[in-house]
C-alpha cells in the first residue's frame, strides 16, 4: 500500500522534517508498505493551494494527516479537499489523539490514538485485507453510521524496538527545507513521556510514563546525525530529557565518547543538579530548557509543576557556573492569576535575570485539550472547542535568528493575550504585556553581552530556526 503522510500548512514553517513522520514512515516500510511525505508547512513545500495536486501526484492509497491544536483548521480543510479526490483518510498526532470524534466529523475515514509506530502499518495491513479493523487497537472509525473507539494500544515499553527514524528521510523532499537544512531533523528522542504531571500541559500522545532508548542506541543515532548528515548542533526532543540519575550517567558516557556533538535539551529541574548539569555538558550539551512557569509559590503548586523558585534558581547558578546555556519559560494568563501573582512572576524575572541565559518567547497561557486545565475551566469561561469556532490565533512567528530586531518582533507580542480566555481585567492584562516585555528585554541584553563576548555565545539555533 503507497501511504502519503501530510503536515499541514502552519502559521509559521516548521524548517526541518517532522521527527514523527520520519519514525511512522520506518515502521511503514518495514512492514513492506511505500511511504511518502508532502510538508505544506516546510518553508519551500506546497502550502495550502498545491497541496492536493502535490499529495494526488504521489497516487496515495492511504492518505495520514498530522493534527495539533492550532493548525486544526488547516487540517480539517486539507481533509475536505483531499476527501474529494475519494482517498482514504486518517488522522493522528496530539489533537486527533485528543479528539478523535471530531476529526471524524470532519471528514476523516479513521483516526489513530497515540503513538503509531505499531497501529499505522496495522490499518495499512488491514486495508489490503491483511488483517482486521476491529485488531487494532488505538483505532477510532465511522461503523454503520457510528464511531466506534478500539481501545486504546499500550505505547512501546522498550523504544529500541521502534524502527530507525534516520533512515526514513529520504521519504521527505528535501527541497521543501531549502538548501541549509538539505531535509535532515533539528532533533532526536532519546526518551518518552513525562513522569510530572503539570495541569497545562498537552504531552497527551507520549504521556505520563516515561521510556527510554538505550544510551548504544542513541549514541548510534547521534553518530549518524553529526557525522552521516552533518548536523553537529542538534536538540533532544525528549519531554523531560534528565529523567533518572544512573541512565543520565550512562547515556551522557555514550553520547560522551561519539564526541563533536552539540546539543540542547528540555528538562525538569527537580531532575537536575550540578553532577547531572556537569555530566550533560562533557557529552556536548551546551543548553537547558527549563519550565518554571511562574514565580508565585501558590500557583506552582496549583499548576502542579512540582519544583520551587528556590530550586529553580539554584539550578541556574550551577548552570552558569558551568557556562551552559538556559531558557528560562514562563507563563501568564493563568485562570484566576492574580495581579500579586503576576508581580511575583516579575519580581521573579529580575531575581534570575543575572543567572539565566534566556527567556522564551511569548508565554500566554492557551488551553489545549485534553489537559486538566481545559477540562476544569472551558464551561466557566466559555471557551468550548474554542480551535474550530475562533479564528487561528495570529502569532508572530518565533525569532529566526538571535538578532535583536528578531527578539523584540517575536517577544513582545503574544496574539493569545488578546484572545483572553480566561477573562483577566485590564489591569492584569497590562501586568501580563509587561512580563512578556522584561523577557524581550533581559534576552536582548543576553545578546548584546553575546555580541561583545562578555557572555558565553550559545551553540544552536534560535527556536524558529527549527
Ligand atoms: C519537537 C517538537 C516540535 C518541533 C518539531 C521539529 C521536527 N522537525 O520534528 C517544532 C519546534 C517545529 C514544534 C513546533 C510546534 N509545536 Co511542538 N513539539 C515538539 C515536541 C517537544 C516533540 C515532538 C515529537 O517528536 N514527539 C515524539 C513523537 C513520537 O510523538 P508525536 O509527535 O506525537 O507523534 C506520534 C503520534 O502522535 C502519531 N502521529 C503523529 N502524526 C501522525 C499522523 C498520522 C496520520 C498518524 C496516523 C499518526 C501520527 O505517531 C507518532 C509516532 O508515534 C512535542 C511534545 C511531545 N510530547 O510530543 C511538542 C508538541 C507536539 N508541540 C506542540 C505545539 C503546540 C507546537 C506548535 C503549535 C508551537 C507553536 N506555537 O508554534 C508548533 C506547530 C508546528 C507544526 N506546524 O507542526 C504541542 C502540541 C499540542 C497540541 N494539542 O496540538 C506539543 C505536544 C507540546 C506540548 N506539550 O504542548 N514542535
Ligand atoms: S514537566 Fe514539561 S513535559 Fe512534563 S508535564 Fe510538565 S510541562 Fe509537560
Amino acid at each position: 500500500m503507497r501511504v502519503v503522510l501530510v503536515l499541514p500548512p502552519a502559521v509559521e514553517p516548521v524548517k526541518t522534517p517532522l521527527l514523527a513522520f520520519a519514525y511512522l514512515v520506518a515502521a511503514l516500510r518495514a512492514r513492506g508498505h511505500e511511504a511518502r511525505v508532502v510538508d505544506a508547512a516546510a518553508p519551500a513545500g506546497p502550502g495550502a493551494n498545491r497541496l492536493c495536486a502535490a499529495v494526488n501526484r504521489l497516487e496515495p492509497d492511504l492518505v495520514g494527516i498530522h493534527v495539533k491544536t492550532l493548525e486544526v483548521q488547516a487540517a480539517y480543510r486539507a481533509a475536505q479537499e483531499l476527501g474529494r479526490l475519494g482517498v482514504k483518510l486518517v488522522a493522528g498526532g496530539p489533537h486527533a489523539s485528543a479528539c478523535p470524534d471530531e476529526a471524524l466529523d470532519h471528514g476523516f475515514d479513521f483516526v489513530l490514538r497515540g503513538e503509531a509506530e505499531g497501529s499505522l502499518p496495522d490499518l495499512a495491513d488491514a486495508l489490503e485485507g491483511r488483517g482486521e479493523l476491529g485488531g487494532i487497537h488505538g483505532l477510532s472509525f465511522v461503523d454503520h453510521g457510528l464511531h466506534r473507539h478500539l481501545p486504546a494500544r499500550a505505547p512501546a515499553n522498550d523504544l529500541d524496538t521502534l524502527p530507525d527514524p534516520l533512515s526514513a528521510l529520504d521519504a521527505f523532499d528535501a527541497a521543501a527545507y531549502g538548501a541549509a537544512d538539505v531535509g535532515v531533523p533539528a532533533g532526536l528522542l532519546a526518551s518518552r513521556g513525562c513522569p510530572a504531571a503539570c495541569t497545562f500541559c498537552a504531552n497527551n500522545v507520549t504521556g505520563r510514563r516515561f521510556r527510554c532508548h538505550s544510551p548504544e542506541r542513541v549514541a548510534d543515532e547521534v553518530r549518524r546525525l553529526v557525522r552521516d548528515y552533518r548536523r553537529p548542533a542538534f536538540s533532544f526532543f525528549d519531554d523531560s530529557f534528565a529523567v533518572g540519575r544512573p541512565r543520565i550517567e550512562r547515556l551522557c558516557g555514550a553520547i560522551e565518547a561519539v564526541g563533536s556533538a552539540h546539543w540542547t535539551c528540555t528538562a525538569h529541574p527537580a531532575h537536575l543538579d550540578r553532577d547531572v548539569l556537569a555530566l550533560m555538558q562533557r557529552a556536548g550539551c551546551g543548553g537547558v530548557d527549563i519550565g518554571i512557569e511562574s514565580g508565585d509559590p501558590d500557583m506552582l503548586a496549583a499548576i502542579g509543576k512540582g519544583v520551587t523558585t528556590e530550586r529553580v534558581l539554584q539550578v541556574l547558578e550551577w548552570a552558569q557556573e558551568l557556562g551552559m546555556h538556559t531558557v528560562v519559560n514562563l507563563m501568564v494568563g493563568w485562570p484566576d492569576e492574580s495581579e500579586a501573582q503576576l508581580q511575583a512572576t516579575l519580581a521573579f524575572i529580575e531575581r534570575a535575570a543575572p543567572l539565566a541565559g534566556t527567556f522564551n518567547a511569548r508565554g500566554v497561557l492557551v488551553p489545549h485539550p485534553a489537559t486538566e486545565l481545559y477540562q476544569r475551566h472551558h464551561q466557566r469561561f466559555g471557551f468550548t472547542e474554542w480551535w474550530l469556532h475562533d479564528a487561528p490565533i495570529a502569532y508572530e512567528p518565533f525569532p529566526q535568528t538571535w538578532s535583536p530586531d528578531e527578539v523584540q518582533r517575536a517577544y513582545a507580542s503574544d496574539a493569545a493575550l488578546e484572545r483572553n480566555f480566561f477573562h483577566h481585567s485590564p489591569r492584569r492584562l497590562a501586568l501580563m504585556a509587561e512580563v512578556l516585555e522584561r523577557k524581550a528585554y533581559y534576552t536582548l541584553r543576553r545578546i548584546a553581552a553575546w555580541a561583545d563576548g562578555s557572555a558565553p555565545g550559545v551553540t544552536v539555533p534560535a527556536a524558529g530556526a527549527r
